[in-house]
């Protein structure tokens, strides 16, 4: 019974207010996947990029999927082109896979 009246006032909402139902579903619809990637990234910081190399240093925060506590070290970028949007000094967050042992960013952002 409950939940047929919130249907029938939500559908009623939507009616009455075609915009804010719009927006809400858009953000409905977005969200869960930002939330997943955001739990999915690690913080950092960048202390070092070198362009010709396609590499970056970072100060990261711990990396569950890697099994790697809270350090400083060297990663690739899967593609050089990354770098552009960071610089040294930014706080970032970003993912990384090991590739044959070779770890690599898949991912890299400014932190919000
Ligand atoms: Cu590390």
């Amino acid at each position: 019974m409950r939940l047929v009246l919130a249907a029938m006032v939500l559908s009623g909402l939507a009616a009455a207010t075609p915009a804010l139902a719009q927006g809400t579903e858009a953000h409905a619809a977005h969200h869960p996947a930002t939330a997943a990637d955001a739990a999915s990234m690690t913080a950092a910081v960048v202390r070092k990029i070198d362009r010709s190399a396609g590499k970056i240093t970072l100060k990261h925060e711990p990396i569950a999927s890697l099994d790697m506590t809270a350090m400083t070290m060297v990663f690739r970028v899967a593609d050089p082109a990354m770098l552009d949007a960071v610089k040294v000094g930014d706080a970032v967050r970003f993912t990384a896979e090991s590739n044959g042992g070779q770890l690599t960013v898949t991912r890299i952002e400014k932190a919000p």
